[in-house]
């Protein structure tokens, strides 16, 4: 029998798309992007088009496993191949029932030695699906009383950064991109990690759009561009308020909109007059007459929007540069435009999903002290496993991560790992870096396999995903492997025995008007909704300045969310922001050079800037062991882009085996001398440590020293040197 599922992929990406699997007798035959999504389009990433490779692969976690040989045993040379011979030796085959009755026992006799808080979860965006990140397995460590995670690996940052001006994760909608006339990506690799956004911009470029990228790495979107402006990393709030002291001086801002709907722009004012182009120039890299001629175009072709991805706030001062980028359209009142505007993140279209009902922090237990359970950064594991005591860390349970590749300063992360007295269970789809340091791993099901909810953060559609195929060997669901370790432990409440549609039915029950009306049924049956977003006081269609009025107008139920207010108390764009006082920081904004960077005179040992980038065609590290995908990343696997000039000077030619390293670590990789990168500046890309000839990732080089806001880390702040290898 032949039938065809509406799915939605779950992957760490802003575009969730709408997804159709195919499947014949049990079996998924085919997948495909659904034609009917506005975003999607009928198209997926390179990646997801080849996902039957990846459900299906004779790699999948099966069963659950017991380690039978000392931790770290895989690490060095995983053979390729089939399942079960490359497993005996590290792994025993145990059952469920054996795994969870161990994994209880364990916690308990942690819990009753050291406390609740010795154990630590520990979880990102395997999923983002809104179940199986976080609902069973927030009220199963809330129960426990164990140590609550601070999830700052990613976007803490720039998400803090947007709503000390905006108030709430909002901005231009995709689909709107299409009615552009001038659009930044700024630290926006669209093609690489957004590619649903770039129909919608080359719409705009057809009808005379012109694309900036403003990016210290030539990616694919660079290289389709009007106009690339290579800046040196870290610098972006300087080129932000250069941009603003132009914009200001020469009259080009919005100020009725300003006095209307912003505060604080009279220091605002003050500030960017420090900030003059020649000074910017020296910081940036970038020409004085381009920083010019960038603001008066941005200000004066309308409507103009800004693409400013994440890419920006992986630096020191990243928190700084996204809340300088984000007050752009806040000072030319772009905002009120169809197509103007700035899009970092929309995750605050679902803001009030009802996740309280899902996670039950009311279940938390208290520490003996009365105080909520202690709170530790992921973005710090290094240090949390190796440093922390009062308790220290003795268990820690891992599941939509892979903490062994991603987090920074690996060779820290790995001390920790190997620690024989921590018990460290895995729930995983793959044998992955980090459960090469495991005591137990759990077979995980992949989006096919389980019925999830998904929300997005690139566009304002809410979808359903349905249970394409059963699950493979014993592969089980976040939400079903936290329930059953729950009954396990004996926790009786009943929140623990919960099915997956009540548990959805339970996220859309909330006051938000955003949700009335949005259901399970209806989502069962339209397998999307359209979140019609209330905007802070605007009318459904508010056009832009009259001369655009009647070309732009806005589809039915898009309305522009800052076009008449804020989501800030006051419903002002905070210009001047005074609880930024409470971070040491400038209230309004200001540029320091980051400390890790070529500005600091105490650094020449490490003169090479490197980004420790994402790749592409994996996902963070998820994909990379699909063997279908692996010809794409070809030219950049184990590869150190480097500038002509910076290979010269160290007599590297293309092809050599080069050595990188700084205090924390080093690797071996090969020099490609392709123009990506300018001098100073050198690029390697993040995989699995095992894949590599090194055992070894980009991440050994990078520093747990955390960002201007929302304790982010610095992933793009990191000095190196390079040496050519003398051929052995
Ligand atoms: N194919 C693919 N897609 C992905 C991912 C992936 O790994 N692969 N990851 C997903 C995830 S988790 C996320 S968070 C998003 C992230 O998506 P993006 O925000 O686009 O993330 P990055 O690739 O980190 O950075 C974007 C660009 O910023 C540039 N950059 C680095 N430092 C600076 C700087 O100081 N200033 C400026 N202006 N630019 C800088 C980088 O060179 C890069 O090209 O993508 C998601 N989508
Ligand atoms: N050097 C460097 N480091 C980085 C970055 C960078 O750009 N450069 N990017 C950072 C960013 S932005 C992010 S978001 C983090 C990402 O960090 P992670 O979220 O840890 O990302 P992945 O490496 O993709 O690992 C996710 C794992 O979850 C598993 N998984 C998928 N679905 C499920 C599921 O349903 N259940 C369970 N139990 N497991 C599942 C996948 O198989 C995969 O191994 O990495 C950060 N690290
Ligand atoms: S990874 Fe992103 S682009 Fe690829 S299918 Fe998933 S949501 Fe779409
Ligand atoms: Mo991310």
């Amino acid at each position: 029998m032949k039938r065809v599922v509406h799915a939605a992929c779950p992957h760490d990406c802003p575009d969730a798309c709408a997804v159709l699997i195919t499947v014949e007798d049990g079996r998924a035959t085919r997948i495909e992007g659904d034609p009917e999504h506005p975003v999607t389009r009928g198209f997926l990433c390179a990646k997801v088009a080849k996902y039957l490779d990846r459900v299906y692969s004779p790699d999948r976690v099966l069963y659950p496993m017991r380690r039978i040989a000392p931790k770290g045993t895989q690490a060095a040379k995983t053979p390729r191949g089939s399942g079960e011979s490359r497993l005996s030796g590290t792994w025993q085959r145990i059952s469920w029932d054996e795994a969870l009755d161990s994994i209880a026992l364990r916690l308990q006799n942690i819990a009753r030695e050291f406390g609740p808080e010795a154990i630590l979860p520990y979880s990102y965006g395997g999923t983002l699906g809104v179940l199986n990140n976080a609902s069973m397995d927030r009220r199963f460590f809330h129960r426990l009383g164990a140590s609550q995670l601070n999830r700052t690996i990613c976007a803490s940052t720039g998400g803090e950064a947007l709503v000390s001006v905006l108030g709430r994760k909002l901005g231009t909608d995709p689909e709107h991109f299409r009615h552009s006339r001038y659009i930044i990506a700024w630290g926006a690799n669209i093609h690489g990690n957004n590619v649903h956004l770039w129909p919608f911009i080359e719409e705009a470029r057809r009808n005379g759009a012109k694309l900036v990228v403003i990016d210290p790495y030539r990616t694919r979107t660079a290289k389709c561009a009007d106009w690339y402006l290579p800046i040196v990393p870290g610098t972006d709030a300087a080129l932000a308020l250069g941009m603003m002291n132009i914009i200001i001086a020469e009259g080009l801002y919005d100020a009725e909109y300003v006095a209307r709907h912003t505060f604080g722009f009279d220091q605002l004012r003050e500030r960017v007059r420090e900030y003059t182009p020649e000074r910017v120039s020296r910081w940036t890299g970038i020409a004085a007459e381009d920083i010019v001629k960038l603001a008066r175009e941005y200000a004066t072709s309308r409507p103009a929007v800004i693409r400013v991805n994440y890419g920006v706030q992986r630096s020191e001062r990243g928190g700084m540069a996204v809340r300088s980028i984000t007050m752009l359209p806040c000072i030319t009142g772009s905002w009120k435009e169809l197509g103007g505007g700035l899009q970092l993140s929309l995750s605050g279209a679902v803001k009030n999903l009802n996740r309280d009902a899902l996670e039950m922090p009311e279940l938390m237990r208290r520490s003996p002290l009365g105080r909520p359970a202690r709170t530790l950064n992921m973005s710090l594991l290094g240090s949390a496993l190796n440093q922390v005591s009062d308790p220290p860390v003795k268990a820690m349970l891992v599941y939509n991560s892979n903490p062994a590749a991603v987090a920074p300063d690996h060779n820290n992360v790995i001390r920790g790992l190997l620690r024989p007295d921590l018990l460290t269970v895995v729930h995983e789809q793959f044998f992955t870096d980090t459960t090469d340091y495991a005591d137990l791993v759990l077979p995980a099901t992949t989006f096919f396999e389980h019925k999830e909810l998904q929300t997005s953060y690139g566009h304002y559609y809410l979808q359903i995903s349905d249970q394409a195929i059963a699950p493979l060997g014993e592969a089980k669901s976040n939400v079903e492997f936290f329930r059953e370790l729950a009954l396990r432990m004996g926790f009786s409440e009943p929140c623990f025995r919960e099915s997956v549609d009540d548990l959805i039915d339970q996220a859309l029950i909330s006051s938000d008007p955003v949700l009335q009306g949005i259901t399970r049924p209806r989502l069962e049956r339209e397998h999307w909704a359209r979140l019609p977003l209330p905007n802070s006081g605007a009318p459904e269609v508010a056009a832009g300045s009259s001369e655009h009025a009647s070309k732009n107008q806005a589809p039915a139920g898009a309305p522009l969310p800052f076009a008449e207010g804020f989501a800030t108390p006051a419903g002002k764009a905070l210009l001047r922001n005074d609880s930024l006082v409470q971070l040491g920081l400038d209230p309004v904004a200001s540029f320091t050079p980051p400390e890790e960077s070529r500005h600091n005179e105490s650094e020449r040992k490490f003169p090479l800037e490197m980004l420790a980038r994402k790749a592409d065609n994996f996902l963070n590290t998820t994909f990379c062991n699909v063997e279908s995908l692996q010809p794409m990343e070809a030219a950049t696997r184990e590869v150190l882009e480097i500038s002509g000039p910076d290979a010269e000077a160290r007599g590297i030619r293309q092809g050599d085996r080069v050595r990188v390293w700084n205090h924390r670590g080093s690797l071996v990789l090969t020099a490609r001398v392709n123009g990506a990168v300018q001098p100073g500046v050198v690029s390697a890309r993040l995989g699995w440590a095992k894949l590599s000839p090194n055992a070894s990732n980009v991440n050994v080089l990078t520093s747990e020293r955390l960002t201007d806001m929302g304790e982010g880390p610095t992933f793009y702040s990191c000095l190196v040197e390079v040496a050519r290898l003398q051929p052995a």
